[in-house]
This record gives C-alpha cells, sequence and structure tokens, in this order.
C-alpha cells in the first residue's frame, strides 16, 4: 500500500512542504488543471508536477483526474477526436511515470453536496447531504454546493447540456461508457497506465440525470465490457458508502484485483438519502474503516490510498473537503490501522 495526498497544484494552500511531513506520505495525486476538458495535457505541465513533488521527496504516479469530455459520455459526433485526446494524454503520462489515473463518467456534475460547511456539535464543519434539499434546487438557478464541478459553464451551456442529456438514459450512458472503454483500455496497457473509476457520489440519480456507477452490479458489468485489470476502480468508500447497500468489505474482496486507488473516508447516514461527512474514525460513522482495509489487505492490496475529505477543525479554511488538518489525521489513522492489520493483530 502506498499512501498517497491530494494536491491541487501550486494555488493550493496545503503545500508540497507541508505534505511531506505527514508521516508515511508518499506521494502526490494531482492534474493538469490549466487545460480544458478533452484538450491534450502539455508534456511540460506534467513535467512540472513531477519535478516539483520530486523536489519534495514525493512521487507523482496517481493522477485525479483526466477528466471525460461530456460528448464522450453523450455519445456526440466529435468523440472520436476527444477520446483520441484523451488516449495521448495516457501515452504522456505512462511516460511521466504515472501509473493510475482516476476518473469518472458522470454526466455534468461531479461529487454534489447540499452543505459545504455543516455544524458538527465538536465544533468542527463537514460536508453534508440532504436529498431533499438537493432534489428541489434548480440546478439552473446557482444555489447549488458544487465543490467538484467545473464552473467553466455559462448558465446557456449548462442549460444546453441538460437538453441534450434528455435523450440519455442509463443504457446509453453504458453504450457511451463501453465505447470509450474499448478505446482506451488497450491504450493503457501498452502505456502501463491503469484506470481506476471514481464511483458517482452520491451513488443515485440527480436532476435526472442518469448515474452508472453507483456498486457491485456496475463493477461486474463494467468487467465484463472490458476484462482487463487495467479497467480498474476507485474504491471510494464514502461515495459507495452514502449506500447502506453497499457493503464495502464485500466490494473490497471481490474486485480486489481491479482496486488500484482507495479514497478512505467514513459518513454519518443521517436519513434515507442523507448523510454528513465524519472522521476517518470507524465508531464515528457509519463505515468501518477498519473492516474495509482489512478485507483490502487480506485480498492482497497493493495500490495507492489517500485520505479523503476532511472536516474543518482548529480554525482552518479552504478547499471544502481538502484542507490539511483532519486529512493528516486521516493518513495516520490509515496508517495505523495498515500497520496493525499488517502485523496480524
Ligand atoms: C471528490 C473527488 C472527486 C473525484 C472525481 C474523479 O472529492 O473524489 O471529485 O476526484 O470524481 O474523477
Amino acid at each position: 500500500m502506498k499512501m498517497t495526498f491530494r494536491w491541487y497544484g501550486p494555488d493550493d494552500p496545503v503545500t508540497l512542504d507541508k505534505i511531506r511531513q505527514i508521516p508515511g506520505m508518499s506521494g502526490v495525486v494531482s492534474a493538469v488543471y490549466e487545460v480544458p476538458a478533452g484538450e491534450v495535457w502539455p508534456e511540460e505541465s506534467i513535467e512540472r508536477i513531477r519535478a516539483q513533488a520530486a523536489q519534495n521527496g514525493l512521487e507523482f504516479e496517481v493522477v485525479e483526474s483526466v477528466p471525460v469530455h461530456e460528448d464522450i459520455k453523450l455519445g456526440a459526433p466529435g468523440r472520436d477526436r476527444l477520446i483520441a485526446n484523451y488516449a495521448e494524454n495516457i501515452r504522456r503520462l505512462g511516460k511521466a511515470g504515472v501509473k493510475v489515473i482516476c476518473y469518472n463518467f458522470m454526466p455534468v456534475f461531479d461529487w454534489l453536496r447540499s452543505e459545504l460547511s455543516h455544524p458538527l456539535p465538536d465544533g468542527s464543519n463537514a460536508l453534508a447531504y440532504d436529498n431533499q434539499t438537493v432534489q428541489s434546487m434548480d440546478p439552473l438557478k446557482s444555489e447549488l454546493s458544487l465543490p467538484g464541478w467545473d464552473e467553466s459553464y455559462t448558465h446557456e451551456g449548462l442549460r444546453a447540456l441538460l437538453t441534450q442529456y434528455k435523450s440519455i438514459d442509463e443504457e446509453r450512458l453504458w453504450d457511451n461508457f463501453a465505447y470509450f472503454l474499448k478505446a482506451i483500455i488497450p491504450v493503457c496497457e501498452q502505456a502501463g497506465v491503469k484506470m481506476a473509476i471514481h464511483p458517482d457520489d452520491p451513488p443515485w440519480g440527480i436532476f435526472g440525470l442518469p448515474r452508472i456507477i453507483t456498486g457491485d452490479e456496475s463493477y461486474a458489468r463494467m468487467a465484463e465490457i472490458c476484462p482487463s485489470i487495467y479497467n480498474g476502480i476507485t474504491l471510494c468508500t464514502g461515495s459507495l458508502g452514502a449506500d447502506p447497500n453497499n457493503d464495502l468489505a464485500a466490494l473490497a474482496q471481490k474486485y480486489a484485483e481491479r482496486i488500484h486507488f482507495v479514497h478512505a473516508r467514513n459518513v454519518k447516514i443521517t436519513g434515507e438519502r442523507c448523510f454528513e461527512e465524519a472522521p476517518h474514525l470507524s465508531r464515528m460513522g457509519s463505515l468501518n474503516l477498519y473492516e474495509i482495509l482489512k478485507a483490502l489487505h487480506d485480498a492482497g492490496f497493493d495500490g495507492y490510498i489517500r485520505p479523503d475529505h476532511g472536516r474543518m477543525i482548529w480554525g482552518e479554511t479552504g478547499r471544502p473537503g481538502y484542507g490539511l488538518y483532519d486529512r493528516a489525521l486521516g493518513a495516520a489513522y490509515i496508517n495505523g490501522l495498515w500497520e496493525a492489520i499488517s502485523a496480524g493483530r
């Protein structure tokens, strides 16, 4: 297992010299942020991330994310050029030493919450999701908390995109996903780069848009489309765990050879399709991190892991979910669990 930490580049208030001081940190997870989705990343930009990380004693072996252009998800006429660009990014990243690409196939919105700064009784605050609040929102009015959203959409652009998606149901989205996988997985095999799809967060449809990567059945279907283990998974415990039907330890065991990257965090389910993000510690949320890590360990997991969203604690302000302190506590906790599990205790 290699412990990593997400770094949003030179503008990230959580700097590399701080990340390197977290015990057991092997590398950063990052991306080229200045290039729009669908275009090719300049080799110099990739090299710059590698060199900056290396100067701080950190590796750069995981990219999160190479975004998939909406026209690929829509199966629009221009998709072949965009897929060729994606393939070129895979080759370039492989050449620069990247081993895993985390990506998602969620239409329009990435992860979504109804609250970015939900107060917790201990005085910290966390991300939270309330389904009724979200479903009563209009995505065309800017009343959404969209931490992972591409902010470059204009109002008109978003309206047009949502209209295009009206003809895309889950089956069409699966077809378009299969078309994408069949084109890129052979490239990954050649480049030595494994794809690791991030589950939909939350793992159910929102605003009438289809969402297809939600649990066991999704992974089975995905593996059937492209059996290569280069067609892999990011096991995001918090995203999948928001649905109590997902048994994370069972998924970890069943898909172990395909899990190349783990996002470890806890959620506290507070009602039907409602949750708050909790500290990583098992007893503070609905997920048992010990059992999940034990299942991964026993199945021979040898990939990358990172603590995921943290609360804002000790007065820290910054990018929702991505402050330093609580994620660092998460890393220490995961390292402790892993050490004990590896020692057979
Ligand atoms: C949120 C992240 C996601 C993830 C993408 C992967 O905190 O886990 O935004 O990076 O879905 O493509």
